[in-house]
């Protein structure tokens, strides 16, 4: 291994300690005999001072950097209320590993800000920001909180097929690939193998994992390639236990990332609270109500809610201490899955989660009794055919059961109080965007 110290390890006390250091030079200050570089690496920033009348021939060494040379720096660390950190190296030996082309295809400084779609088609530059790397260190500590929770409850980690022969949600939003010389396709959801696996008596499993949806979208909430994190559940009494869960491990996550990343809150200018209180959880035609009586908005999507509506019903949660809510009983037809509540035609076990105005997950309790899924799936025309392998599993004793399906991404970007999806991903995936 190349012998350094990452930026963040070197301290004003290590003042007279020899030091070595490898990073990109995010900014060069030329102020006459002397040259400034700023090295970056991923913990942080460090000076490093070049001097014409201490060491000639490295100072000229110094005026070959470029902005975003790759550089390796050796020397000796001293103290200096005047650098950032309050301290800088003297260096004793300076070798540019990579040079940078010119011009570059984008500025890393945080005070030019390029458009989205620049930053994505060179985002291998974009991603060496700071504020750039904070998301994804966010990411890693989110996702290391939320395993932890599901760990520690005795959750089973799966890990299930993304090739198949249909999709869980419907066909139109599904990937063709050719498999062999049959057509498949990409999984939409691991659902159907997270339903099989109750019948197989796992009781409690976790995905974290791909989804690929093949819609048509131009929306800042909506890419083709999916994180999502993946909840299943038997012996449920019914959708409550599974909110139960869902809530608890978010707020249990939201705390983690508030104690655990708040550097990288503080880099993103983020204030995060954790809602203490209970998510409400409100049926859908009480939603419907509040966005007619509150705001005169009628969703455009019957059995839906849409961007606008969620975003509003935020709002008003918000307003009242709640960034987190549960919009439950969606209108069953389009879920022939999904357990219908007896003596209600339109209300099904379903239920949306809603954080900070946008729907971050979906789930509920499934039907786990086979005619009355079969009955189900032929009033909403879904081919049978196509899913004997899952109904399979209904036939030899299938407890009751329920989950749900979070989408990372949405999470991240969430809580990132990131603009756009997209930039809670490291290559994102739409219609428009296949590389990088
Ligand atoms: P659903 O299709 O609602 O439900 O997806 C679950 C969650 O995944 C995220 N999501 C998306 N994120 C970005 N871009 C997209 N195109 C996109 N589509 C979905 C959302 C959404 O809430 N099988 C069910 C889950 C279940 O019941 O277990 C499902 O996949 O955050």
């Amino acid at each position: 291994m190349l012998d350094r110290a990452y930026t963040d390890e070197v301290t004003s006390s290590d003042s007279g300690e020899e030091v070595a250091v490898a990073g990109w030079a995010h900014e060069i200050r030329d102020l006459g005999g002397i040259t400034f570089v700023i090295l970056r690496d991923r913990k942080g920033q460090i000076q490093v001072i070049f001097k014409e009348d201490e060491d000639e021939d490295l100072f000229n060494k110094a005026q070959d950097v470029g902005k975003e040379d790759l550089v390796h720096v050796e020397g000796i660390v001293e103290e200096n209320d005047q650098a950032p950190g309050d301290r800088e190296i003297q260096p004793t030996s300076l070798e540019i590993i990579g040079e940078a082309e010119t011009p570059l295809p984008m500025d890393v400084s945080k005070n030019i800000d390029s458009d989205l779609s620049t930053r994505l088609d060179n985002r291998f530059m974009d991603l060496r920001k700071p504020e750039i790397h904070a998301i994804f260190s966010l990411k890693t500590k989110a996702m290391e909180a939320m395993q932890n929770w599901f760990d520690e409850d005795g959750y089973i980690e799966i890990d299930t097929p993304l090739i198949s022969k249909g999709g869980a949600e419907g066909g139109a939003e599904l990937f063709p690939v050719i498999y062999y010389d049959e057509e498949a396709f990409l999984s939409q959801s691991p659902q159907l193998y997270k339903q099989m696996l109750m019948a197989a008596g796992f009781d409690k499993v976790y995905e974290t994992g791909t989804a690929f949806r093949a819609e048509e979208f131009a929306t800042s909430r909506h890419v083709s390639e999916i994180n999502m994190f993946d909840v299943e559940l038997a012996f449920i009494e019914d959708h409550h236990d599974v909110m139960d869960v869902q809530e608890e491990s978010f707020r249990h996550t939201l705390k983690k990332v508030k104690e655990e990343a708040a550097d990288e809150l503080e880099t993103l200018d983020v204030n995060l609270t954790v809602p203490e209180e209970e998510f409400p959880r409100i049926k859908f035609d009480r939603a419907l109500e509040i966005l007619e009586e509150e705001f005169n908005h009628i969703p455009d999507d019957e059995g839906d809610l849409d961007t606008k509506g969620e975003k509003l019903l935020g709002e008003y949660f918000e307003e009242k201490g709640h960034p987190a809510f549960f919009v439950v009983g969606y209108p069953g037809e389009k879920f022939y899955y999904m357990q219908q509540v007896e003596d209600d035609e339109v209300a099904s076990r379903k239920f949306d989660l809603i954080y900070k105005g946008q729907e971050l997950s979906s789930g509920g309790q499934r039907q786990h009794d086979l005619e009355t899924l079969e009955k189900w799936m032929e009033k909403q025309e879904v081919d049978k055919s196509n899913f004997q392998f899952y109904l399979e599993a209904f036939k030899f004793g299938m407890p009751p059961h329920g989950g749900y399906g979070l989408g990372i991404d949405r999470m991240i970007q969430k809580i990132a109080e990131l603009d756009n999806i997209k930039e809670a991903i490291l290559f994102p995936r739409d219609p428009d965007r296949l590389e990088p």
